[in-house]
């Protein structure tokens, strides 16, 4: 035991006296490049349906509300967010082990390639107003073929990113037989583990659709390709989660100069989530015909059950807080909250992540609720909600990270005016989300439909009743396009301007007092048997039933 920590602490200090194997920096930069674009073009995008929805502006006829919302939606949850997940996974596993294999490094290239050929497909179609489908691409609306084909591109991308984390992280657990692998890769393999079976799902629905957008298939069963739609969408969103949360576990602590939270519960954590989340994407079709209920309810209790590991994450970091706030000096009931580095974005950012994902889970558990489902279905609610957890936990948990990932790839630093700007970004952002996604879901309340755009449907006095909220929701986006400003100025100044210097992969250390964690916890193959097993209770079953449900010709309604 000793040993093994003295044998890390030589190795750590040979890494920071290196730095960051150059060639491992291109690659992760060169994706951070293609999620800050992402952010750039998607905030806009996001201010003009804002600006529409309030009726402050009329969007042109060849790239209206629909093509505009569409783009939006794939931006930031399809680019942004992939995109960033493989940089900083890929950056620190590169920092953990000493650099990527040559494999590895090429698979994340390829990974990269194949990725941009999905988006600028996908992209281009939807310009061309040949897939107003929405990010959901929900059939019997059908786009053309080479949109999907797109899509099938991006999926690639995936499975050969996570090819390369699985084989970058079983090289290490070849050669030390026996040994819990680093904290960092953990999270990494947990993340790229649900990656990849859940996107087979999502390619599943795709290669379906490509046949019948191709006219070689008639019509397409549409709660079939739903169902499978949200598999891959509902897991997409703990991904996010984990990987945020693996920001929280392992770089926060180093932050703010404290210890890890205990190694055996953060590894329970992760393997909890990758188990039970997949099984649980009725919740999004609580309304959808065709589905009994018993099933609905099999699948919120799923996600219910996701719940748990996230009460265990919130004790888990205020305790980390406490403890280092304490050590610190302060004193009394809540002294030691004082004591935390406010002035640090690097902490602040991903600290209001952490508590807006109170009231967005708060929220997320009231959908869950049939009954209460039935009110906010399909309303501005929803995307309220989702502009707060993905918008807030996991935009501002990026953010954070980006602050020092950017400048530990660049060989810069982050210098005090930059931090500034940080907290002035990290501001900005949290009062327009605050005031667009606080507007959004009292509007929801009030019946105002989303994705809809502007009418006051023949001046309807219930219409008319949404239009104070909707004017505070763009102020909302108003504040937030600023806040998209800087955050890609900040980018980008780390990326090409900030002095050079040293900046460390923040993973702070375990506490010397913690106990070693179980080693059950190290085996991927029980914990993958445990997650197909749970799949095909949460899945089989219901698709057999949906199997034989008549399917639907093509429909275009723009
Ligand atoms: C500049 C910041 C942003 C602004 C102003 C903004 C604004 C909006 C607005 C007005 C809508 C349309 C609601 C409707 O009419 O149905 C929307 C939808 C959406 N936004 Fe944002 N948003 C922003 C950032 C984000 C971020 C950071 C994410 C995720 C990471 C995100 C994800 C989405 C998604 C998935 C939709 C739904 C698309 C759909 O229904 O197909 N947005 N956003
Ligand atoms: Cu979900």
């Amino acid at each position: 035991m000793e040993l093994a920590v003295e044998k890390t602490s030589i190795q750590d200090k040979v890494q920071k006296a290196l730095g960051v194997n150059p060639q491992d920096a291109k690659l992760s930069l060169t994706f951070l490049v293609i999620s800050f674009v992402a952010v750039f073009i998607g905030g806009f995008l996001g201010l003009f349906q804002g600006l529409n929805r309030a009726g402050l502006l009329e969007l042109p006829a060849w790239f209206d509300y629909y093509q505009t919302l569409t783009m939006h939606g794939i931006l930031f949850v399809l680019v942004f967010t992939t995109t960033f997940v493989v940089a900083y996974f890929y950056a620190g596993l590169s920092h953990t082990f000493g650099g990527l294999l040559p494999i590895v490094r090429k698979l994340g290239w390829t990974a990269l390639f194949s990725m941009v050929i999905g988006v600028v497909m996908v992209a281009s179609m939807v310009i061309a107003g040949e897939a107003t489908v929405m990010y959901t691409f929900y059939p019997p609306m059908q786009a053309s073929p080479w949109f999907y084909i797109g899509l099938v591109f991006l999926v690639l991308g995936i499975w050969i990113a996570a090819a390369g984390v699985f084989i970058q992280v079983g090289n290490w657990k070849k050669q030390n037989k026996g040994q819990r692998i680093p904290i960092f890769s953990y999270f990494a393999t947990g993340v790229f583990v649900m990656l990849t079976f859940s996107s087979i799902l999502v390619a599943v629905e795709v290669f379906a659709l490509i046949f019948w957008a191709f006219g070689i298939k008639e019509t397409i069963n549409v709660i079939v390709s739903r169902t499978l739609f949200w598999g891959f969408g509902h897991t997409l969103v703990n991904i996010w989660y984990l990987s945020a949360a693996s920001a929280w576990y392992v770089a926060i602590p180093k932050i703010i100069d404290g210890y890890r939270f205990s190694d055996s519960l953060t590894r329970l954590v992760v393997f909890l989530l990758v188990i039970l989340n997949i099984p649980g994407g009725f919740h999004h079709q609580i309304i959808d015909p065709g589905i009994t209920e018993g099933w609905k309810f099999v699948h919120v209790f799923m996600s219910l059950s996701i719940g748990f590991p996230s009460m265990m994450t919130a004790f888990a970091m205020f305790a980390v807080f406490e403890k280092t706030g304490r050590k610190k000096g302060g004193k009394g009931l809540l002294g030691w909250f004082k004591k935390l580095p406010w002035g640090d974005v690097r902490f602040l950012a991903p600290f209001i992540g952490m508590v807006a994902f109170i009231p967005g889970g708060a929220g997320g558990i009231a959908q869950t609720n049939n009954q209460l489902n039935q009110v906010v279905h399909n309303s501005l609610w929803v995307v309220g909600h989702f502009h707060l957890t993905v918008g807030v936990t996991v935009a501002l948990t990026f953010f954070g990270v980006a602050y020092w990932l950017i400048p530990y790839l660049s060989k810069r630093q982050l210098t005090p005016q930059m931090n500034k700007l940080g907290i002035a970004q990290t501001i900005f952002w949290t009062l327009g989300m605050i005031f667009m996604s606080g507007a959004m879901h009292a509007v929801g309340l009030l019946g105002s439909p989303r994705r809809t755009s502007y009418s006051t449907y023949g001046d309807h006095a219930t219409a008319l009743g949404w239009e104070p909220y909707l004017i505070f929701l763009a102020i909302g986006g108003t504040f937030l396009i600023i806040g998209v400003v800087l955050m890609v100025y900040i980018a980008f100044n780390l990326m090409f301007l900030a002095p050079k210097g040293v900046t460390e992969f923040a993973i702070g250390e375990q506490d010397p007092n913690d106990a070693p964690s179980p080693m059950w916890l190290e085996r991927w193959g029980l914990c993958i048997i445990l997650l197909i097993a749970i799949v095909a209770m949460g899945y089989a079953m219901p698709l057999m039933e949906m199997i034989n449900v008549p399917g639907s010709p093509p429909i275009r309604t723009w």
